[in-house]
């Protein structure tokens, strides 16, 4: 009986998402793309959550492995990706917001084109049909003696730290589990892995029959043959449209202070099912966007970073280069940091403009919501400058290739003052079909 059963709740859920919420906008059909759920096969659901350090951006990432691994087990069994909620990351420090946790994708996604490449549902969605649970919970850990030579293995076994789990009186499993205290696991195992996603496949398949997994640290699992010059995954990164409520805001923002739109900057955006674009059919509008990352890069790459000043003589060589006016800065730089460096420009008659919500807005969108709409309109810009080795601004270049950028105006960054204007640029990503 458990297929059936399963198979309505599951449509019913979905059908709560794309019914609700997505009013003036149906163009997705998610439960098309779900398999053939006979009952001889009942839905199983796979949980994951990521290293608590690791930011926004990096997290994207983490999701196209764990989707990929869904969409590959789907061809065989029934499995739906149980999105992990979004809260409590190092970089959401605007104290105007309480505690910006819980989190759900539909905030950020669009959940619609998401499940248009796997089965997805959210978290709270998870608990209303399999309750406050979790089977299986595995956490991946490196093996003990480090990475020797590479091979693939994976091993149940003792834990290398002290994990973050930890056993109660009835036997249960207690953790973090985003916040959600009475959410416990039936039995907890340690995992060395070293190994890719697809291997992960085998494993869930045939080495445990739990209806419900939890990978912890999937950060751990590896892309392999399916990394960034691969086709899949170009797929999953081009299923994470952002949701619609942000890209409003963003298109409003442009057509306000940039004069921006997709008809004259030739962006319109499809079902990304239907979406293959050229290099070079997008002409962006006229402004050029800079991802200026500050903060923690000071200390992290400081020799990449350039100083306000050094920067800012950059930005100018650029403008010039394009015949543009004006700025559009995304930044994470200090209030006064940014003001200092919006100075600088405006002495050469540039005008810098900045996405700065009303605290009213600040707690609707949150600082997660910011940032989107912030990378929204860096991808939309005739020219962009990006900052070394930052998880965003590589989400930004993604959105520019499958938007059809010329690469030489999408993979550039700034330099810092020793390594000279000539430095490395950014690897051009090519998308893939
Ligand atoms: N609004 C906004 N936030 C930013 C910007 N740059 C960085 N941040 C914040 O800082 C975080 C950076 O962490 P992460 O996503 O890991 O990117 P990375 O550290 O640059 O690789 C983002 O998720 C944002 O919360 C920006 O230009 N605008
Ligand atoms: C999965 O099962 C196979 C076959 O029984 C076994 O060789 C392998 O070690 C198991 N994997 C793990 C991680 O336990
Ligand atoms: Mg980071």
């Amino acid at each position: 009986m458990a297929g059936p059963v399963d198979l309505q709740i599951l449509l019913l859920l979905l059908c709560v998402h794309q019914c609700q919420g997505h009013s003036n906008e149906n163009l997705y059909q998610a439960k098309d793309n779900l398999p053939d759920y006979s009952p001889s096969k009942p839905t199983r659901y796979l949980l994951y959550d990521v290293n608590p350090g690791e930011g926004f951006n990096l997290r994207r990432d983490v999701y196209m492995r764990v989707a990929n691994l869904v969409k590959f087990l789907n061809e065989d069994e029934p499995w739906v990706l149980v999105l992990p909620p979004w809260g409590r990351l190092y970089h959401w420090q605007s104290h105007e917001i309480p505690l910006q946790s819980k989190i759900s994708w539909k905030h950020f996604f669009d959940i619609n084109s998401l499940a248009l490449h796997a089965p997805v549902m959210e978290f709270e969605d998870y608990i209303k049909a399999m309750g406050n649970k979790v089977e299986r919970l595995f956490y991946l850990q490196r093996f003990k003696g480090g990475w020797t030579k590479w091979e693939e293995k994976m091993e149940i076994c003792d834990c290398v730290e002290e994990p973050r789990y930890h056993q109660l009186a009835n036997g249960k499993w207690r953790g973090q589990f985003f916040g959600y205290e009475d959410f416990v696991a039936d039995k907890f195992d340690c995992m060395s892995t070293q190994a890719y996603l697809l291997t992960f496949k085998p494993f869930l398949m045939k080495n445990i029959t739990a209806r419900s997994v939890f990978l912890d640290r999937a950060e751990s699992m590896i892309h392999g043959q399916y990394s960034e010059w691969s086709r899949e995954w170009w797929t999953a990164r081009r299923s994470m449209v952002f949701a619609k409520p942000l890209r409003d805001i963003g298109d409003k923002f442009r057509k306000e202070f940039l004069d921006s739109d997709d008809i004259s900057d030739k962006t319109e955006l499809e079902v990304w099912t239907n979406m293959k674009r050229n290099h070079g059919d997008a002409k962006g509008g006229p402004y050029i966007a800079l991802h200026f990352r500050r903060k923690d890069y000071l200390y992290a790459h400081g020799k990449e970073v350039p100083s306000l000043e050094i920067a800012a003589k950059q930005v100018l060589k650029y403008l010039k280069k394009y015949n543009l006016k004006k700025l559009f800065l995304a930044t994470d730089a200090p209030n006064e940091e940014a003001e200092e460096f919006m100075n600088i420009l405006k002495k050469s008659q540039i005008k810098t403009y900045r996405y700065r919500p009303s605290i009213d807005n600040l707690k609707e969108l949150k600082d997660g919501g910011v940032a989107i709409i912030d990378q929204y309109i860096c991808a939309h810009a005739r020219v962009f400058i990006g900052s070394y080795v930052s998880t965003f601004t590589f989400r930004i270049h993604e959105e520019r290739e499958i938007l059809g950028f010329k690469q030489e105006a999408t993979f550039n960054r700034l330099c810092g003052d020793e390594e000279g204007e000539e430095c490395e640029q950014p690897t051009k990503w090519d998308i893939k079909y």
